[in-house]
């Protein structure tokens, strides 16, 4: 009988490449010994400690998947999503802290910028030194950016910026800004250093969710920005979308590595409490959401497996980031509420940490494409009909 891996059933491990397990070990490693020590203190008093991004700037694990003359390792996509699953292990935060940097900043401009914008900003972002965040949402315009109100207009050799967007991951500590305006009624990006006149970014307080990662608006009040700020090579929505299909792929592995935690704890939990005379794990009702959980996680990363080798030999359709993102985050959302309720009174305590991944996973379910806009992006995958448009 071959041995059953209660941890990993469907042994994940040894379908990774060994270059792949080497940068898992150095998440995992980093995210243990340098994050896991800060986060209770860091949730309670909704801090982002900046000198994070250096930090993992220094291991590697900032735009991992660029190759080296542009900051990164030439890793696979897997790997980033093995980053991902460790430090989203500790907190949903720390991981959007990671994912804006390297997919919604460095992406874009390495996928769309000007060889000078390259060099320019690629090796400070991937360091850490430089940190940036990525501007699509606007207070009127969410789940549908199409409706963009942000407008870029000529002025001279550069451009004018004004309006507003809401609910930016790292916006009050970024250095620079990628901006989505509308120039000539077309979508193209920008990008806006930190300290240009006119240019603001106030933080959002009072988050419930989400509460180690700082999130701000970005206000432009006519900002003017020179010819060379804008990225060449993004034109209509396809520019920002190309970017949220890196950062929602690594969601989806990120999201099961909250679930991981909250699921390995819940059954150390129910091995340890009595109740009755008896372990909680010896009840057939906690044992099956112990089950399902187990169930749900090697399914789900499965999936991102799948997906993420698909994205490196060039032929994921769209669609699949969506299958694994959607699923992904509703799962995870339910395995953190069947963890905290195992845990029972002590799960509303954060140093047990699950409670604090349950809500920042109705972040997680809404940020990048809602659960339901998943949904519907599928529903028009599968049927040829967009039911969210008119
Ligand atoms: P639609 O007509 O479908 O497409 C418009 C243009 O975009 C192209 N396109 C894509 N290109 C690349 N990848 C994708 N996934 C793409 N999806 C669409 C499409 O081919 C077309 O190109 P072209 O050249 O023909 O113009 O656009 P639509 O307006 O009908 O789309 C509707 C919908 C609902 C799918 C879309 O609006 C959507 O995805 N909404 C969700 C918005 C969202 O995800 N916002 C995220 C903001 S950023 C964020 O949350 C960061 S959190 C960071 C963190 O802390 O981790
Ligand atoms: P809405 O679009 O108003 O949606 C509200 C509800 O209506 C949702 O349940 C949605 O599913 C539903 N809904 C909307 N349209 C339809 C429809 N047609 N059919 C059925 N249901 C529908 N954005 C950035 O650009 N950059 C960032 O760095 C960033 N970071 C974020 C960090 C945090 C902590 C949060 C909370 C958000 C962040 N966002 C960021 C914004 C995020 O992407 C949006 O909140 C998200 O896309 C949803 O938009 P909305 O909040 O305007 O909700």
């Amino acid at each position: 009988q071959p041995p059953f891996d209660w941890e990993d059933p469907l042994l994940l491990d040894e379908q990774l490449t060994d270059e792949e397990r080497m940068i898992r070990a150095t998440a995992r490693d980093y995210a243990r010994s340098a994050l896991l020590p800060r986060i209770v203190t860091a949730n309670r008093e909704e801090r982002f400690d900046r000198e994070i991004m250096a930090e993992m700037g220094a291991l590697g694990l900032l735009g991992a998947t660029l190759p080296a003359e542009e900051g990164g390792v030439g890793a696979s996509h897997v790997a980033y999503g093995l980053i991902a699953r460790e430090v989203e292990q500790v907190d949903s935060g720390y991981r959007s802290a990671m994912s804006v940097q390297s997919s919604l900043v460095m992406h874009p401009i390495h996928a769309y910028g000007s060889d000078a914008q390259r060099r320019k900003y690629l090796p400070g972002l991937a360091a850490g030194e430089l940190v940036g965040c990525f501007g699509l949402t606007e207070p009127n315009h969410g789940s549908d950016p199409e409706g963009m109100e942000t407008r870029a207009e000529r002025d001279g050799a550069g451009y004018r910026l004004t309006g507003t967007k809401t609910w930016i991951t790292n916006a009050p500590i970024a250095d620079i800004a990628i901006v989505w305006a509308r120039l000539d009624g077309v979508i193209r990006g920008f990008i806006v250093e930190a300290g240009t006149p006119g240019f603001s970014a106030p933080k959002i307080e009072g988050k419930l969710s989400l509460r180690a990662s700082v999130t701000g608006e970005l206000v432009m009040d006519g900002v003017r920005i020179g010819g060379d700020a804008l990225l060449p090579g993004a034109k209509g929505l396809a520019g920002p979308f190309g970017c949220l299909n890196k950062a929602r792929y690594g969601i989806a592995w990120g999201a099961l590595g909250a679930a991981e935690f909250c699921w390995h704890a819940a059954r150390r939990y129910a091995l340890e409490r009595q109740q009755f005379g008896r372990p909680l794990a010896a009840n057939q009702l906690v044992q099956r959401k112990l089950v399902d959980m187990q169930t749900e996680i090697a399914l789900g990363l499965q999936a991102c497996l799948r997906v993420g080798r698909l994205i490196d030999e060039g032929r994921c359709p769209v669609a699949d980031i969506s299958l694994i993102k959607r699923n992904s985050c509703g799962k995870a959302l339910a395995i953190a509420r069947d963890a905290r309720d195992i845990h029972g009174g002590n799960g509303i305590s954060d140093e047990y940490h699950v409670m604090r991944h349950m809500v920042n996973l109705e972040t997680v379910n809404t940020y990048e494409g809602t659960y339901d806009i998943h949904t519907l992006i599928l529903g028009r995958a599968q049927t040829g009909i967009a039911a969210f448009a008119n």
